[in-house]
């Protein structure tokens, strides 16, 4: 079965004023759409790969056949990544939305980093330090959080660890709003994370 794109878990102007509806638009419904297409495109007649999540293809490209591989990295991983993406944001006023995490994942932050403000300037470095596309993560690695970026749609998972939480530094991601300003989106982009489902995926990174 092929992969389908998923609608968003809430309003496209739910994350206003911080990203607009229109950039949720062509970024879920045209972008999204477009790797979710492209990897099934290329795994068509490989039906073993087809069948697996969409994170177990990315976390294994050794079983793609070299003639595809580049194909799924790139259009695999944008399906991960964005899936993973529209999860770890919420709508502006929820609870758990915004501000700082709270719980184990806080105290982790603190004791990692420093202090949470000392993360997010770590992340958002990652972030604006990308050249050209690609993604800032969080993740854990020997017990330790630890900041990473990487290029295009590369995933963490393909590395072994598991995206805790992840920001799109694509042009697509903030062009419409923010234009060449990447450090502003970067900034405004705390306010719409959904501290909840990082939690969660905190505990998933831990197993
Ligand atoms: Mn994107």
């Amino acid at each position: 079965m092929p992969y389908e794109l998923a609608p968003l878990p809430y309003d496209y102007a739910a994350l206003e004023p911080f990203i607009d509806a229109d950039t949720m638009h062509f970024h879920h419904d045209k972008h999204h759409q477009a790797y979710i297409t492209n990897v099934n495109t290329a795994l068509a007649g490989h039906p073993e790969l087809a069948a697996k999540s969409v994170d177990d293809l990315v976390r294994d490209l050794a079983s793609v056949p070299e003639a595809i591989k580049g194909a799924v990295r790139n259009n695999g991983g944008g399906h991960s990544n964005h899936s993973m993406f529209w999860s770890i944001m919420g709508p502006v006023g929820t609870p758990g939305v915004g501000g700082e995490p709270t719980g184990s994942l806080a105290a982790k932050i603190t004791e990692d980093f420093g202090s949470f403000e000392d993360f997010k300037k770590a992340f958002n470095e990652a972030g604006a330090k990308q050249f050209g596309s690609g993604w800032a993560w969080l993740i854990l690695v020997d017990g330790k959080l630890k900041v990473i970026s990487t290029a295009n749609q590369d995933s963490p998972l393909s590395q072994g660890h598991y995206p805790i939480l992840g920001n799109d530094v694509w042009e697509h991601a903030y062009y419409l709003k923010y234009q060449n300003l990447r450090a502003k989106y970067l900034e405004a982009w705390w306010n719409v994370v959904n501290w909840t489902e990082v939690a969660k995926r905190f505990e998933t990174a831990k197993k």
